[in-house]
């Protein structure tokens, strides 16, 4: 086994296992190398050659315990047939949702459409480098992708849309749940070994609506990861209540954001957990980092604890500096 799933299992460890969400991409200069000459997004995502050297570049620098696959939560509103593109400086821009259309899409259609995810996974997986380490493949959780299909484009720009008036939403709903479920499956046949469901806009939702948006589609997820006999670990960055997101949807290992106080999930939260630290952290100094670093890592030194980040490593990183963070984890 390896030390991620050992720690998600809550078996003793060598050391404490070490991965970052968004580590392939953005900040590396070789991913940035062959951005540049791709200038299709989804084209990319969809090129299982080289979305699988995009998937490894991260292993090829840092010790760390896991990689992630190069690919996007958008890529099933793409496979529903909404139409895709992401724009320089701006982000993702979909096409108009007709749900009626989307409610009808077959679900032959959908894995012919991500086939080139399934290969890069398999290429992936086979890989030497991959020896001993695990393939993290995941998807968007439900809600987020609601807002994302809903709002055609990040939500950070703000919500324009009445999701919660949109008609046929419940049907919507079923649909995408259907859809994350034969991904997910598609992508643990293909070699993934840990799933993760990454709800990044869970912080946009009123409280009293998390039952219906948040836990039930999540726990029917996570539920099913476990039923193939693999682990999920779920991000539902900016929630309000974790220890009740917890309770509610049973995640294998919960991955906190960076605005959460470590101390109260630490006292509150028996599961295994990850992550917390602020990316902006790694735009600062060695000294300031390393004493960030051993504040999470002293704070959940007996509980199982996989060290990440509070939310994705930012593209004006130094790979020195995630380089040396992960020194300091696998030295502590
Ligand atoms: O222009 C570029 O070079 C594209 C930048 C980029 C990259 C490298 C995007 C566009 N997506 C990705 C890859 C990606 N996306 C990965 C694999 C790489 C890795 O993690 O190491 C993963 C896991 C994602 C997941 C993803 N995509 C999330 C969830 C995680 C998070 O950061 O909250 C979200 C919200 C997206 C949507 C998305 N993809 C890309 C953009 C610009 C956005 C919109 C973000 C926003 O709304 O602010």
């Amino acid at each position: 086994m390896t030390v991620l799933i050992d720690c998600i299992n809550n078996k003793s460890v060598s050391s404490i296992p070490v991965w970052f969400m968004r580590q392939a991409g953005r900040y590396l200069p070789e991913f940035r190398d062959i951005r540049s000459k791709n200038k299709d997004f989804v084209k990319l995502c969809l090129n299982p050659e080289l979305s699988k050297d995009i998937t490894l570049q991260p292993l090829n620098r840092f010790n760390i315990d896991a990689a992630i696959i190069f690919s996007d939560i958008l890529l099933i509103p793409f496979a529903l047939g909404q139409q895709l593109r992401f724009e320089k400086n701006f982000g993702p821009i979909l096409g108009e949702l007709r749900s009626e259309n989307i409610i009808d899409v077959k679900n032959d259609e959908i894995t012919k459409k991500l086939q080139p995810v399934y290969n890069l996974l398999k290429f992936t997986s086979s890989d030497p480098k991959m020896k001993n380490k695990d393939l993290i493949g995941f998807i968007g959780a439900t809600w987020t992708l609601l807002v994302y299909m809903l709002n055609q484009k990040s939500p950070k720009k703000n919500i324009e849309v009445d999701i919660f008036n949109y008609p046929h939403l419940d049907k919507l709903i079923n649909k995408i749940i259907e859809t994350q479920k034969i991904h997910i499956k598609k992508q643990i046949e293909s070699g993934a070994s840990i799933i993760q469901i990454f709800d990044s806009w869970a912080g946009l939702l009123e409280i009293n609506k998390y039952n219906k948006y948040i836990y039930e589609p999540t726990k029917i997820l996570v539920e099913y990861t476990k039923s193939l006999g693999k682990n999920v670990i779920c991000f539902p960055r900016g929630i309000k209540n974790y220890k009740e997101y917890c309770k509610f949807v049973k995640p294998s290992a919960i991955s906190i954001d960076y605005e959460v106080d470590p101390l109260e999930i630490a006292k509150n939260i028996n599961i295994p957990i990850q992550g917390g630290m602020n990316p902006q952290i790694l735009l600062t100094d060695k000294e300031n980092l390393k004493k960030e670093a051993k504040r999470y890592l002293d704070i959940f030194k007996d509980h199982p604890y996989i060290f990440n980040l509070g939310h994705g490593i930012l593209p004006e990183t130094d790979p020195t500096m995630v380089d040396y963070l992960v020194k300091i984890v696998k030295d502590y």
